[in-house]
């Protein structure tokens, strides 16, 4: 850092009355409200792995980034898919979706992937990112896509969703009960295609094999129609697959003229937990811009991070601030919110000050003091520093104690 910029020496409740963007100002009281400038980076590879996680680490974070691209699993649906119940989720722990999708291309063709295509990454994450490579009209592009759909959800459907993570042992139940299924099937088939072979026939051409597979079938029509009952109490589909069980959903809509300028609501009691202390984050969305990468021999140039920091101060109704290494804040009225990934602490008890090991895939860490105190950042990203730990919520929480406490002695 060359000079100390203003913004290093103000609280975040201070900043949040002069940040420009809507978001930014609500995300500066949220981390004055939890004392927490930790983002978590949930790098895991199933949607049911990623709620649970979302709802156990909830209470220590600010943000939650995701890669949905990574995720197998992931519910498109815009009502009560994956996105939808992490929304639910940022709304209950008071936490913003911060999709780490890092945009580039032109213009219109980010607006499109933006707002549209299967993941709709609009409707769920409050803040994405963008490589400004392609030029800084792409983070007009991405702006004006933004207003639009602003525009538009003000006269849309309004969905209430409520996720509930279920007990550990309906899981087991589910599972048990399927396993039976599955083995008895399995035998049956086993000791008709046994006893086909046995009188020299092909078991799956033949037209006897076929027929006694008819039978087999009418056989099992009545325990499949009760097993289909059972099924969908217990929320598998018509053919009897088991989906993932990760939460339990109540969806709620109500519709209002798209001429309205009035939007009801019509939550179901306890539908729509909001984290106390603070009112729902604002329908806005917004972008960081990619100024600065925490991967060795990072090919990003003073020149383009200077670009990323004009293209910022020309759409600060949209752009709320960088990922970066470092506080990119120089200008007076600079109010930019900074988030650094590659940050990591060594094990309990270990010394801080001791050179952090990288992945060995071009990764490299450093220390929530460095971070923070040093390079004066405001949110720190760990991804596999918590989810890899023993125990990921108490790990956060040694994190976000970390994290807070170089803040609180940035400011002394
Ligand atoms: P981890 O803490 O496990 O190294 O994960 C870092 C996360 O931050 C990854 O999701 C990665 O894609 C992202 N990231 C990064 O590591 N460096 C950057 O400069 C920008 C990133 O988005």
């Amino acid at each position: 850092m060359a000079d100390r910029h203003a913004t290093l020496s103000q609280t975040f409740a201070e900043r949040a009355k002069t940040a420009a963007h809507p978001l930014t100002r609500y995300l500066f009281r949220l981390m004055d409200l939890k004392a927490s400038n930790l983002c978590l980076s949930a790098d895991v590879t199933t949607a049911r792995e990623l709620l649970a996680l979302a709802d156990k680490v909830g209470p220590s974070i600010v943000v939650l980034k995701t890669h949905y691209d990574l995720i197998s699993g992931w519910d498109y649906n815009p009502q009560t898919g994956t996105g939808a119940k992490l929304a639910a989720l940022a709304r209950k722990h008071g936490f913003l979706i911060f999709e780490d999708r890092k945009f580039v291309d032109i213009g219109k063709t980010v607006q499109m992937q933006y707002t549209a295509g299967t993941a709709r990454i609009i409707d769920w994450a409050h803040i994405t990112n963008a490589n400004i490579d392609a030029g800084k009209d792409m983070v007009r592009a991405m702006a004006e896509a933004a207003a639009k759909w602003k525009e538009r959800i003000n006269y849309e459907v309004k969905t209430c969703v409520t996720v509930g993570t279920p007990v550990s042992d309906q899981f087991d139940e589910a599972d048990e009960a399927d396993e039976q299924q599955q083995q008895e099937e399995e035998e049956e088939q086993a000791h008709a295609g046994g006893q086909a072979q046995g009188q020299g026939q092909a078991p799956a051409s033949s037209s006897s094999a076929h027929a006694s597979a008819q039978q087999r079938d009418d056989k099992r029509e009545p325990r499949r129609l009760a097993a289909q009952e059972q099924q969908s109490k217990e929320g598998k589909d018509v053919d009897g697959r088991k989906g993932s069980i990760v939460s339990i959903t109540t969806v709620t809509q109500s519709f209002e003229p798209a001429d309205s300028p009035r939007l009801s609501k019509t939550h179901e009691q306890g539908d729509d937990a909001v984290f106390p202390g603070i009112e729902e984050a604002p329908a806005d969305r917004g972008l960081l811009l990619l100024a600065q990468m925490s991967s060795k021999g990072c090919l990003m140039t003073p020149a383009y991070t200077q670009a990323c920091v004009e293209a910022a101060r020309e759409h600060k109704s949209f752009v709320m601030g960088f990922v970066a290494q470092q506080s990119l804040n120089a200008a007076p009225d600079d109010n930019f919110v900074h988030m650094t990934p590659g940050c990591k602490l060594p094990p309990p008890g270990e010394d801080e000050n001791g050179q952090l090991e990288g992945d060995g895939l071009g990764q490299q860490y450093n220390t929530p003091d460095k971070l923070v105190g040093v390079c004066g950042t405001d949110i720190v990203i760990v991804g596999r520093g918590i989810i890899s730990a023993a125990d990921p919520p108490s790990e956060a929480e040694r994190y976000r104690r970390k994290a807070w406490k170089a803040y609180l002695a940035r400011l002394a």
